[in-house]
């Protein structure tokens, strides 16, 4: 930037600042020092036509107002994308320290989050950008939102056959598209109940109950409404209503209160069910100061985790949220927690571990760890004898993704919490775990399969071998699940052997050593699942007189210490970061779980991708 222009954004942004500490000493409410302030943050709101983004914008102007050293200029976009990114050049012209964005429109606005975010913080809401350009992305999980929908269609409707008509947001929008996706999935296992039909009511009452009335006369049989928004399910409702359409169902989702919100339709029965969709106002504000204070574990995504709302469960809500809050507090005594770890089998694993007992002696959590030996039962024994000793919280990183059902529910009948920590479990039922905090593996995945065609620009066939992890395990499914997704659309590259060597090196020596004498034909690349691995496959392939990262590309997961070193000397190509310092996050979540706050139903690690070319450079600055 030039530095015209940071002067003169310095000049707006004190006239800014001086303006709102006078303000702040006329409005200042009674004894509370009108302290300096620190931070000048823009929200760019997509617009205040919908009741949830209202909220979100109460809730962010609410949570904004505890502190004094903070200042938060909105603005809203009216939903047009073109005013949205001139919102967002103003007010970076302010000079604000970080930016708040609900976007209109993903794709339109991912050029300038990028062009902001390489000078400030950005925090993304409610709809993501495309690519990770962005400090942090808080949302909800809106194909689960769709999924859970569906559960309650088909709850309702039984074995009858059904006809369920869709109310869209917005044409085209990631909520729009994913929550539909997540209904669909549901409703395919339901052949007795069809989707007769669809209208777009772009997230607004009006359009619905205006849509809904051109055709209710001529609508077939329609059994369930499900709409992605509560305000678009009550248009629906007032439509049918006034046309005299009886014994329709309405879904929908927000829930959010107020005379209109979805909580006072379900009570008034004009809705049979809505779904909490928390907006991640009050969290942005809340992580916007971290992450200004530069504090450590802040994640690159989270998924907030919704609430059914239905006439029987109203109550339940309201009963089982004193309780959990009047309970949570540790009374007076350190919060104790326990921790079920999978093993040592890797470099990631023990600076994992390590990460965890220094985040808990930091905070003051008494902290009973267990390692669980690369067994599941010893982790279950543990989590066994966590429930005996009463512990406030369990957290645990499942070796595999499967055999959990009884000891968590063993878990939940005891009232003890359980945090999933960078691994998940297969569970149906995941009210039998609070919230997971862990990579993308997924992502992993993709990652090292883009670094491998990106860089080894072959036109000819790539025979790949791969080392997969601890087979069941989250890491293994999903990283061969994410690199798959992405070969598959180069046919020249192709995986022409796979074996386990279960995250240990000296098994991916074995595996290597094996596949070396086995395999007829030409290996041009070695894709590993950690680092350890491919470290012990590199001592195969040498031992076999071939030079790894020069014969065959070497590409891994983890970013460990050793892949530096391996880099550094040639033999490794690229590691993909999974990031194992989740101590911080997991501590973060605890505290803030016992101090009454719910937790999102899920919390992305932040992530890179090192090729051996950046590995010098950045070996110094590494913790692990
Ligand atoms: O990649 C590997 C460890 O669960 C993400 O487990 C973790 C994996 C990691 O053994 O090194």
């Amino acid at each position: 930037m030039s530095s015209a222009r940071a002067g003169r954004r310095r000049a707006i942004r004190s006239l800014l600042l001086l303006l709102a500490s006078l303000a702040l000493g006329s409005c200042q409410p009674e004894g509370r020092k009108a302290e300096s302030l620190h931070f000048l943050i823009g929200f760019s709101q997509a617009n205040l036509s919908e009741p949830w983004r209202i909220a979100m914008t109460e809730e962010i102007r609410s949570e904004a107002a505890r502190y004094s050293d903070m200042r938060i200029i909105y603005t809203d976009a009216a939903d047009s994308t073109g005013r949205q990114i001139e919102d967002v050049n103003r007010l970076m012209h302010y000079g604000i320290d970080l930016l708040i964005i609900s976007p209109t429109d993903s794709r339109a606005l991912t050029p300038i989050v990028r062009e902001v975010y390489s000078q400030i913080p950005v925090i993304v809401l409610d709809r993501a950008v495309e690519g990770y350009d962005y400090s942090l992305f808080i949302g909800p999980d809106n194909e689960r939102l769709g999924r859970e929908a569906g559960g309650v269609i088909a709850e309702l409707l039984g074995d009858r056959p059904g006809r369920v008509l869709e109310i869209q947001g917005r044409s085209g929008s990631p909520p729009a598209l994913s929550r539909s996706q997540g209904l669909r999935e549901v409703l395919s296992k339901h052949p007795n109940i069809k989707i007769a039909d669809v209208i777009v009511a772009d997230w607004l009452r009006d359009t619905a109950e205006d849509k809904v009335a051109a055709q209710v006369r001529v609508l077939p049989r329609i059994d369930a409404i499900f709409a992605q928004n509560d305000a678009m399910a009550f248009g629906a409702w007032r439509a049918t209503s006034t046309a005299g359409r009886r014994g329709i169902r309405f879904i929908g989702i927000d829930g959010l209160p107020g005379p209109t919100g979805g909580i006072e339709l379900v009570r008034k029965g004009v809705l049979s069910a809505t779904f909490t969709c928390p907006t991640g106002g009050k969290e942005s504000v809340a992580y916007a100061r971290d992450i200004l204070q530069h504090k450590e574990g802040i994640p690159k995504k989270i998924f907030l985790r919704p609430s059914k709302v239905t006439p029987d469960l109203l109550l339940q809500i309201r009963s089982a949220e004193s309780i959990s809050r009047e309970f949570r507090a540790a009374p007076g005594r350190p919060i104790v927690l326990g921790f079920a770890q999978v093993g040592s089998e890797s470099e990631w694993r023990v600076a994992n571990t390590k990460s965890i007992k220094t985040a808990a002696a930091k905070v003051g959590i008494e902290l009973l760890f267990e390692d669980g030996k690369q067994h599941q039962e010893n982790q279950i024994a543990a989590i066994r004898s966590f429930i005996r000793r009463k512990v406030d919280v369990i957290a645990f990183s499942p070796v595999v993704e499967s055999g959990w059902d009884e000891v968590l529910k063993e878990a939940k009948a005891a009232g003890i919490p359980v945090i999933l920590s960078d691994r998940a479990v297969d569970l149906k039922d995941d009210s039998l775990w609070l919230s997971f905090i862990g990579s993308d593996f997924i992502e992993e995945g993709r990652r090292a399969a883009r670094w491998l065609v990106e860089n080894s620009k072959a036109s000819g066939p790539v025979n790949i071998v791969e080392l997969q992890g601890t087979i069941g395990s989250a890491p293994a499914i999903d990283r061969t699940i994410g690199f798959e997704e992405v070969i598959k659309d180069y046919p020249n590259y192709r995986i022409i052997d796979s074996e386990s060597g279960d995250f240990f090196r000296d098994q991916g020596y074995e595996v290597m050593k094996k596949i070396l004498l086995r395999e007829t034909k030409k290996i041009d690349a070695l894709y590993a699942h950690n680092d350890d691995m491919a470290i012990g496959a590199i001592q195969a392939m040498e031992e076999a007189g071939l030079k790894p990262g020069k014969d065959i590309i070497v590409v891994s997961i983890d970013a460990a210490h050793g892949a530096f070193k391996a880099m550094i000397e040639g033999k490794l190509s690229c590691t993909v970061e999974c990031n194992p310092l989740l101590g911080p996050q997991l501590m973060k979540a605890v505290k803030d779980y016992m101090s009454g706050k719910d937790l999102p139903i899920r919390m992305i690690t932040s992530e890179e991708v090192f090729p051996a070319s950046t590995a010098k450079l950045k070996l110094a600055g590494r913790e692990y």
